[in-house]
């Protein structure tokens, strides 16, 4: 399929390509079973200025949209989906800003985001408001100068090796969602507390823990947009994000789908390759088309956002619904075609399986996914 990419961004794909066969895959297993942060990975990809991709030029950026962190995403996730969160959620947790940050917490945060020097983290989930991101119970009390912040966040992916912690609070509770705000808290700020760390089925790569409020003091000046605004970026932000899961879950599936194939052309059963098997066959066709599908969503996607299309939740929504799925349906396919060597852990294969399933789950379950889009496509053919 030609999905006519520019010349930069053909050179960007190669290069992602180059690292994740290069620098991911050869220690995904090694990551992925002791449950570890790769820095050493991190380290290189902030040295072949992975990081700059999406921070506008004026930052120390590249400018390079949200096509850049799809298809860099893709790429790294072939390998390993878990490496490749370090990328995305700093992307996640960068995007607050973009959308709300005074020109002063650009300047401060984003050249050092670019750079790779500092990570970042997005806080909104809580033990009680998951689907329900309107629930939070973590509150924002304005003291003088100062909010003081008190609450828990948990599954907080890049949560403990993250310096910037982009953070919903609510300073209304009376307010529902309209009373919820954002913030940017620096690592190192005293209160801010990092607890439980998970313990994942999957992307076990990827660090996840709870991040905890203790009369948590952040400077006024790290106010993200205005008090009221949170949900609505918090909204924007994942509009803005889910594409990147879906490319992580295209990458897992592209990644299980080139060991099926492989696979399947050197196994042999009934002195054949079980690939001359129709039955084998039409698994791969379905595979390989559905690929090609999330695949053509996802682009689209990506070059609407960067087009500057002013609401595009209802794709964003679509992409991360169907990458997610179709991610889970090929590699359990591709377990399946492997058989027995498929469940072991002396293959590849079932790390794809595990690190599938949470792109139906994080950022917004694939039922909010399709809740969203709902809501639009019936909204829309209201005013037909
Ligand atoms: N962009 C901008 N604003 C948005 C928006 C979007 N995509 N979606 C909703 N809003 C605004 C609405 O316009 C509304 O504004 P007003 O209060 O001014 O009317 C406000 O936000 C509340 O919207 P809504 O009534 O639709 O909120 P709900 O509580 O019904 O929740 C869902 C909507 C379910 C879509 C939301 O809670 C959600 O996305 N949940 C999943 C959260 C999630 O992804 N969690 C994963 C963890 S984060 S990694």
């Amino acid at each position: 399929m030609n999905y006519f990419l520019s010349e930069e961004q053909i050179a960007l794909r190669d290069l992602a390509r180059e690292f994740s066969q290069g620098k991911i895959a050869p220690v995904a297993a090694e990551y992925d079973q002791k449950a570890e942060f790769p820095w050493p990975i991190v380290k290189d990809m902030a040295r072949m200025d992975f990081f700059r991709l999406w921070i506008p030029a004026d930052y120390e950026g590249m400018d390079a949209g949200v096509m850049s962190l799809v298809l860099v995403t893709e790429e790294f996730s072939k390998a390993c989906g878990g490496i490749a969160l370090a990328l995305a959620g700093t992307a996640l947790g960068t995007f607050p800003i973009l959308i709300a940050g005074t020109e002063e917490q650009k300047k401060r945060t984003l050249p050092l985001l670019a750079s790779g020097e500092a990570l970042a983290a997005f806080c909104l989930t809580e033990p009680e408001a998951g689907s329900d991101a309107g629930a939070i119970q973590t509150t924002a009390r304005r003291d003088g100068d100062d909010y003081v912040l008190n609450g828990t966040k948990h599954f907080i992916t890049n949560g403990g090796v993250a310096r910037y912690y982009t953070v919903i609070a609510s300073t209304d509770p009376s307010r529902g969602s309209r009373g919820a705000t954002a913030f940017l808290v620096e690592e190192g700020t005293p209160g801010l507390i990092f607890g439980k760390k998970e313990d994942k089925m999957g992307i076990r790569a990827s660090a996840t823990c709870e991040v905890v409020f203790q009369d948590c003091r952040v400077p006024k000046a790290n106010l993200l947009g205005k008090e009221g605004q949170g949900f609505m970026i918090a909204m924007k932000t994942l509009d803005r994000s889910r594409p990147g899961v879906a490319a992580q879950a295209l990458g897992i599936a592209a990644g299980a789908f080139d060991h099926a194939v492989r696979y399947a052309r050197t196994r042999r059963q009934f002195g054949v390759s079980i690939a001359s098997f129709q039955a084998i066959q039409f698994m791969l066709a379905d595979m390989a088309t559905e690929i090609e599908a999330v695949r053509s969503l996802v682009y689209a996607t990506a070059r609407m956002i960067d087009a500057g299309e002013k609401d595009f939740a209802r794709e964003s929504a679509m992409c991360k619904v169907k990458a997610g799925d179709v991610a889970m349906k090929v590699a359990t396919d591709a377990v399946q075609i492997f058989g027995g060597y498929g469940y072991m852990k002396d293959y590849p294969i079932e790390k794809y399986m595990r690190d599938a399933k949470i792109t139906q789950i994080y950022e917004g379950t694939n039922q909010i996914q399709r809740n969203v889009i709902a809501r639009h496509v019936i909204k829309e053919s209201a005013s037909l």
